[in-house]
């Protein structure tokens, strides 16, 4: 009796825990608007994603979608997404584009070649000017092969600009085109994670293939029409951080369950 119990209580944990093991679902937010940031997951820069949890939203950018276009996909578009943990904003790009130019332009300059910006507004005042807690951070292809822990940063504007953030940033090349991994330090912008905190953000990509000035320039927040963001976070669209349970594997679930059986 006691025994056909103990099958009957396991096969109802096996099914609570095959539950529990689908991952938490998060809000995809909306393109150019609001991003839903999952905290808290810890993300190494090593240029592989395979760390980034499969229900992390990613938003696309396609080549349409700013204020200098490209006429496809492949020439310029990419796709972030982030995370957190208690210390850092994790932010991941994977940049589609045909033709590399770095090291043309480089430092405060790097916007002029393939690079990526991120921008934080940490108390989310939307000024039209920024304060000491806001930031554009770029990010230059040239990085490829580089020190993460030191990387080439641009983002040469306002008080607090970006190769003084402490931002760290794994670069490579792909057969796509390139990638980022990315951490800011949360305490740079005075951000206090909790479940709900909304701060201003935005992303972009520049783009150049023929050396000289950049290209193509491609904008997430629908707010920024004219590439306006380096010097008003007005125009930057959100990112909001929810706690999140992702789940762990369910084979240390069910030993945990087998564990408490036998005591
Ligand atoms: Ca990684
Ligand atoms: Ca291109
Ligand atoms: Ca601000
Ligand atoms: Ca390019």
């Amino acid at each position: 009796m006691r025994k056909g119990f103990s099958i009957v209580f396991v096969l109802i944990a096996i099914f609570a825990i095959h539950s529990m093991a689908f991952p938490a679902k998060i809000d995809p937010g909306k393109l150019g608007v609001i991003y839903y940031c999952a905290f808290p997951v810890t993300i190494t820069l090593d240029g592989k994603f395979d760390d980034w949890p499969s229900v992390v939203p990613w938003h696309k950018v396609p080549h349409d979608r700013g204020t200098q276009p490209a006429p496809d996909d492949n020439d310029a578009s990419y796709e972030f997404a982030c995370v957190a943990d208690e210390n850092y904003l994790y932010v991941a790009f994977k940049v589609r584009d045909d033709k590399k130019v770095v090291g043309e332009d480089t430092g405060c300059n790097v916007w002029k070649d393939d690079s990526v910006e991120v921008y934080i507004d940490g108390g989310n005042e939307k000024a039209n000017s920024y304060d000491a807690n806001d930031s554009q951070v770029t990010i230059g292809r040239d990085n490829v092969g580089g020190d993460p822990e030191h990387p080439k940063l641009g983002g040469c504007v306002g008080q607090l600009q970006g190769p003084n953030t402490g931002t760290k940033a794994f670069v490579v090349d792909t057969d796509y085109g390139w990638a980022v991994e990315a951490a800011l330090p949360l305490e740079t912008w005075g951000i206090e994670l909790r479940d709900g905190l909304v701060i201003g953000f935005n992303t972009h990509l520049n783009d150049d293939d023929d050396k000289g000035p950049r290209d193509h320039k491609l904008i997430w927040s629908e707010k920024d029409v004219a590439d306006t963001s380096w010097k008003d976070p007005s125009v930057f669209g959100e990112l909001k951080f929810v706690e999140v349970k992702l789940a762990v594997s369910p084979r240390d679930k069910l030993a945990t369950v087998w564990g408490a059986l036998k005591r």
